[in-house]
């Protein structure tokens, strides 16, 4: 366990009374193999309902509230506690959550792990009163070894303390002066939900030798493909053994030979079948350490590379089809919720959308898992949105630290599946003055200073991407007019771009021509292909206009045809993802009417607008945009 030295900052933060004691901050590597029941390991799943209770004046840890919490409230686990609890749909400060649970006693001489899937924002865990580990950061995983805490005879008692309050060196940041001003003061266009979005699990490892990380790498030459498995054990154990599966049930077998705690495989599959979105094909691959543990995960052989004009997929240019997307949902707020998850890929099949960028935060493991086997591409992002690089080079070297951590965690997580092409490091970085909906399509420079610390602090950030992952792209995703010359950090350039809404608002047809122009010369500047990773227009469903108005159906219809026509004369345009598949929730705003962001091409409940049926038509059983 790594221990956390910034335990003092983050306390006074919360609030927290800190004794002479050390909390553990969770170690990424913990996270890497999602729990899974086999022989060997149990998972036992912590949903349901749980007891809550604010804590707005941070006294509970002084008063003893992981003891037993009194005068609380019901409470779903997973979910967010906005919109599920009367009157707290602003509140983001201090909460507590209890649940009381027996450890089976089988478990007993195991190694017993508690993971959270996703808690917004800081969290501190208790088990049966005592400190187990603290977390920064939402929307990923964080796991406690708390072995040493369980009790066998009686149940026991697991309490989360957890705040969302907004600050300007968070990951995302919110309460900056001078920028969007809503309420809550969020620096992103989404609500700040708060609470337990994602299952808590209770597992065990095998306490003599366990599995702890395992990653794939996939090739292939004519028709032989490789498999790379390397992997990583805690424990005694020398030697292991790879068994991979084709559906069809070929099993090719490799021996490990563990130097230290790691070894690695190299498994030749003849007559390879490759994965692609057409054709999901996925292989099994079990690893065991004979007699003492094993996990079993799946396996697409696929490679991702890109050339001046296209990202390819198997060596083949292929054009992303789809959106940016959010998780959320009404009274779930961003809590976990499958019914509305398997219904969206519905949609996008139904639409024939072949991609979406998981905007702006990396989604449930489950999400990426349907992708594999429905063959969606996925641009995988972290949760920095609209980092700044203007308030002086302390507070960003803050907010770089956690974002580093955040990579880490990300791509621990979800390293393993082929639909994932893309590391977005980011999306937006704000840049001082001249970005965003007052920008006016021309190029900026920027200051010296400012451009300095993007350039440097994004391009560590895609660097340590590709340090971790050689096998998939990374970028992060620019605003309108941040100045090109950040572009130069990136494998391939993503953009977002609103003209004809936020600039030029109505004018398609200045739009159409700024945003010609100005794709060109990005091309012609950096020779790399492009991905529109977001353009939209707010539209209410049921308005209707003779004559193509804002805000109808009939202009969001126009909007959107008129820049993938521009798309499908330009041949380095490798990815049109439209902001947003569904309308969702925002902080209060002037230009958020209802606080919902009305972008989305379905609603919030997910209802088609007339744009749906125009995509339909024009993505459907086609490869255009
Ligand atoms: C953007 C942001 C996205 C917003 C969108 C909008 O550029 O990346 O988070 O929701 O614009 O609709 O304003």
């Amino acid at each position: 366990m790594r221990k956390s030295f910034s335990f003092l900052f983050l306390a006074a933060m919360l609030g927290i009374n800190v004794q002479a004691q050390e909390i553990a901050k969770a170690d990424p590597a913990c996270i890497s193999l999602t729990p899974q029941q086999n022989q060997y390991r149990n998972v036992l799943d912590l949903s349901g309902i749980w007891q809550f209770r604010t804590d707005p004046d941070k006294v509970g840890e002084s008063q003893g509230w992981m003891n037993g919490l009194t005068e609380t409230t019901d409470i779903a686990v997973p979910g967010s506690w906005n919109d599920q609890i009367h009157g707290l749909h602003n509140y983001l400060g201090t909460a507590w959550y209890e649940m009381e649970t027996f450890v089976p006693r089988a478990w007993k001489g195991e190694r017993i792990f508690l993971r959270f899937n996703s808690v917004n924002y800081m969290s501190k865990v208790f088990v049966n009163g005592k400190a187990v580990g603290m977390h920064e950061g939402g929307n990923l995983p964080f796991a406690f070894d708390i072995t040493p805490y369980v009790v066998w005879d009686r149940k026991n008692r697991i309490s989360v303390e957890v705040e969302n309050e907004l600050d300007p060196n968070r990951i995302p940041n919110g309460n900056v002066p001078g920028a969007m001003r809503t309420f809550p003061a969020t620096n992103y266009d989404f609500f700040p939900y708060c609470g337990i979005h994602r299952n808590v699990m209770l597992y065990t490892l095998p306490r003599t030798a366990s599995l702890q990380d395992i990653t794939l790498r996939t090739d292939f030459s004519g028709s032989t493909g490789t498999i790379n498995v390397s992997v990583k054990k805690q424990g005694a154990a020398s030697a292991g053994r790879v068994t991979i599966t084709s559906a069809e049930g070929e099993t090719y077998i490799a021996n490990l030979r563990f130097k230290g705690d790691e070894a690695e495989a190299n498994v030749s599959i003849e007559n390879v079948h490759l994965w692609s979105t057409e054709d999901p094909y996925l292989y099994n691959v079990r690893v065991e350490l004979p007699g003492k543990d094993s996990y079993e995960t799946h396996c697409g052989v696929r490679t991702i590379s890109h050339d001046d004009k296209s990202i390819l997929l198997n060596g083949k240019p292929i054009k992303l089809r789809g959106f940016g997307k959010h998780e959320d949902f009404p009274v779930f707020g961003k809590g976990v919720a499958h019914p509305v998850t398997v219904y969206d890929y519905q949609l996008m099949k139904w639409l024939g959308a072949n991609s979406f960028r998981t905007s702006h935060y990396p989604y449930d493991e489950e999400v990426y898992n349907i992708a594999d086997r429905e063959g969606f591409l996925i641009i995988d992002e972290m949760p920095s949105v609209g980092l700044l690089f203007f308030d002086g080079e302390e507070n960003v070297k803050i907010r770089q630290a956690q974002c580093r951590y955040a990579l880490e965690e990300m791509i621990n997580r979800d390293k393993n599946h082929p639909s994932v092409i893309l590391w977005s490091v980011a999306n937006e970085p704000a840049h001082k003055g001249v970005g965003g909906a007052n920008y006016d399509g021309k190029e900026k420079q920027g200051e010296a200073e400012e451009n300095r610390l993007a350039i440097e602090n994004l391009g560590e950030l895609i660097a340590l991407a590709k340090g971790k992952d050689p096998t998939r792209l990374a970028s992060f995703v620019a605003m309108s007019g941040s100045p090109s010359s950040w572009h130069t950090v990136g494998d391939i350039i993503c953009v977002n771009r609103y003209y004809g809404w936020y600039t030029n608002p109505g004018r398609m047809d200045v739009a159409i021509d700024i945003l010609s122009r100005e794709l060109e010369k990005l091309h012609t500047t950096y020779n790399v292909p492009i991905i529109m990773t977001e353009f939209g227009a707010d539209t209410s469903v049921g308005v209707h206009s003779n004559s193509e108005e804002m805000f109808s159906e009939e202009f969001q219809c126009r909007f959107l045809g008129d820049y993938l026509d521009l798309a499908n004369q330009k041949d380095y345009v490798t990815g049109m993802h439209i902001w947003n598949f569904a309308d969702f929730q925002t902080g209060e705003a002037m230009h958020r009417v209802n606080s919902m962001n009305y972008k989305g091409v379905f609603t919030q409940t997910r209802k088609p607008k007339m744009a749906a049926h125009m995509l339909r038509q024009r993505w459907f059983g086609t490869d255009k945009y």
